[in-house]
Order: C-alpha cells, then sequence, then structure tokens
C-alpha cells in the first residue's frame, strides 16, 4: 500500500509519526507532501521550517518544548548576529539548525534542486518515509496587513500574529510545479491522507501549485485540525478568520469539500455536517504515538 499524506510542521510532522508507526505494520510505503510556503531567506540562508520540523521530528531529532528547531541546542550565531546589530534580531537560528541551513544553502548555490537537498539532509535523519518538498520553485506565503504584505514569518514570529491578517497570498504559487517525485507519488497513491495541519498556512499553499489537486486520484481523507471549535495550538483561528472561514471542524472540512471522501473530526464535532463528504467522529488528540496510530488507522479505514 501507499499512503501520500500532505503536511505542514508541527501537526504533520506528529501526524507522520503515527502513520509511519501504522505503515510498518502493515508494511506501507509512506511519502509526505510538505508545505513551503513559510521557507524564507534570513542573513543568507534558505530556512524551510515544515520540512525541518517534519524531518527533525521523524530523525528524533527536534527540541521537545519548541517543537521547532534541533534539541540540546546552542545560540552563539545568534548571540555575535545581535552584536553586529544584523537583521533579523527577531527570528533565533540555533547553531546545530544552522548546519542545516548552510548545506542547503550551499547546495541551492550549486543549482540543486530543493527535492534533491531534503533528501540529501535526510541520508542523516533517515525519517523512515520519503520526504518531499511540494514544489522546487519558491513560493512564499505572504500575508496582507492593513497597508502591504509582510513574509509569514514577520506575521507570525515578529508581530506573534497580532495585526489583524486581511488575506494570505502564496507568492510564486501559480507558476511553481510541483517537486520532483511529487507527481508520480500521488499517481501511485492507494490514500492521500491530510494531516491536521493549518488547512490556511499549510495545507492551502500546497493546493495552490497547479497540478498537485488535479493528481488525486486515490480517495483524500482528512483530519481535522480544529477540535471544539479552537485549534490545538498555533495561529489557525486568526488565519481561519481572515478568509472568512468559521473556526470549526465544518468550516475547515468545507474548505476541503470538493477533494474529500472522508472527514475525520473529534466525537465532541461528531455533530458537524460536511456536505457530500462521509464525517467519521474519532479521538483526534495526538497525545502520543498509539492515540497517533489509531487516527491512521480510522482515516484508512474510512478511505475503503
Ligand atoms: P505548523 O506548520 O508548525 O504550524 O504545523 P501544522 O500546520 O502542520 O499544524 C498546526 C495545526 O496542528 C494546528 O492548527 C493545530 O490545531 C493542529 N494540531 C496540533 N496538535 C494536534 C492534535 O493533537 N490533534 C489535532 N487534531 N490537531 C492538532
Ligand atoms: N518560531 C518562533 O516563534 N521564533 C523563532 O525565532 C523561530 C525560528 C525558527 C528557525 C528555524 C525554523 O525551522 C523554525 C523557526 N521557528 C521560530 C518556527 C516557525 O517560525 C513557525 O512556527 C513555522 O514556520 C510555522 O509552521
Ligand atoms: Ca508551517
Amino acid at each position: 500500500m501507499r499512503i501520500v499524506v500532505l503536511a505542514g510542521g508541527i501537526g504533520g510532522a506528529r501526524f507522520l509519526l503515527g502513520v509511519r508507526a501504522h505503515a510498518k505494520t502493515i508494511g506501507a510505503e509512506v511519502t509526505a507532501i510538505v508545505n513551503v510556503g513559510d521557507d524564507v531567506w534570513m542573513h543568507g540562508l534558505r530556512i524551510c521550517p515544515d520540512l525541518d520540523s517534519v524531518m527533525y521530528t521523524l530523525g528524533d531529532g527536534i527540541d521537545p518544548d519548541r517543537q521547532w528547531g534541533r534539541k540540546n541546542e546552542s545560540w552563539n550565531v545568534k548571540e555575535e548576529l545581535a552584536a553586529y546589530g544584523a537583521e533579523p534580531t527577531w527570528f533565533g537560528l540555533g547553531d546545530r539548525d544552522i548546519a542545516t541551513h548552510l548545506v542547503r544553502s550551499t547546495m541551492l548555490a550549486a543549482g540543486e534542486p530543493l527535492s534533491a537537498i531534503t533528501a540529501r539532509l535526510c541520508q542523516r535523519w533517515q525519517p523512515g518515509i520519503t520526504v518531499l518538498p511540494a514544489s522546487d520553485d519558491r513560493v512564499e506565503t505572504h500575508v496582507v496587513i492593513q497597508d502591504r504584505a509582510i513574509h509569514f514569518q514577520e506575521w507570525w514570529v515578529r508581530h506573534k500574529a497580532e495585526l489583524p491578517a486581511k488575506r494570505f497570498v502564496f507568492l510564486g504559487a501559480d507558476s511553481a510545479k510541483p517537486a520532483a517525485g511529487v507527481l508520480d507519488a500521488l499517481n501511485a497513491a492507494d490514500v492521500v491522507l491530510f494531516a491536521p495541519s493549518n488547512p490556511v498556512v499549510s495545507i492551502a499553499p500546497i493546493l495552490a501549485i497547479p497540478g498537485i489537486k488535479e493528481a488525486f486520484k486515490a480517495p483524500v481523507v482528512g483530519v481535522s485540525p480544529i477540535i471544539g471549535g479552537a485549534a490545538v495550538r498555533g495561529m489557525a483561528e486568526k488565519c481561519l478568520s481572515a478568509i472568512g472561514v468559521e473556526c470549526s471542524a465544518a468550516g475547515v472540512g468545507g474548505l476541503y469539500a470538493p477533494m474529500l471522501k472522508a472527514w475525520l473530526v473529534d466525537p465532541v464535532d461528531a455533530q458537524a455536517e460536511v456536505p457530500g463528504v462521509n464525517v467519521v467522529p474519532t479521538p483526534l488528540w495526538m497525545t502520543d504515538e498509539a492515540a497517533t496510530v489509531g487516527m491512521v488507522q480510522a482515516a484508512l479505514r474510512s478511505a475503503e
């Protein structure tokens, strides 16, 4: 069996731990198609937060408290940059993490595509699944605030999502192509899962790349990141309100409805209705790997 998962950072990575565990027991192959909309240049380095969250989480290198960057991190370079007054000072690159960005940026400068670079980085982290960027082209999420647009990281990290967002723009998406391997994975898939990732800034930028949605031939099952009208963590409420979608399991399911065969919601949202979609209540708290495996099993059952 071949399972393809669309994923963002933390929610995507934690879901993939469960997908990988279940795939091992049934002998399935897993490919993750990961959002690149958060990617950014900082201090001359290319940072890919969602790819790195997936890679570090599955490779047991993620910081368990922050849930981004490396565990056992030190911050000497950050302090030295601050001593030079080098902007941006609001974005923290840890010393260990910087090694990843150096390898990536050097390979980009040599003309390598992000998909090949990610495969190279994964040789070290051995995630046990195939990790693909959604695109090898530059696709970047920018946030339209009052009178201008700023990079998603500036909105989220610098301004802590406190500047009201009018809309989100995926710069470059229109002319971007799916990364090497993405369409092949979708064409060969037996099932496509949407991780419980942020629908607006993690899943939408993947779906905005022409050719990806069109390549869904297998049944698609989505998992709600919203439980009881709230995001489990992160900024989904603010993102959904910016695009005028109710922050609820039904609201997010409605966004994906034309693509979905089934939509997993937590039992507290059992009443949610998504026209034309089989709504499946099942516990959606990824408290540990076993709980997440239960979600994956329910998702695979509802694809049948
Ligand atoms: P990011 O890129 O690091 O923001 O991570 P994602 O976009 O992949 O995931 C963020 C989403 O994960 C948030 O909207 C959360 O609501 C969701 N999430 C986090 N933990 C859980 C959980 O245990 N269960 C469910 N259903 N969603 C979760
Ligand atoms: N998040 C923060 O809140 N502050 C930071 O300084 C920060 C640095 C950072 C560096 C590398 C990386 O891969 C992620 C980093 N993040 C940081 C997380 C990231 O900004 C966002 O949480 C994600 O892009 C949302 O998915
Ligand atoms: Ca993200």
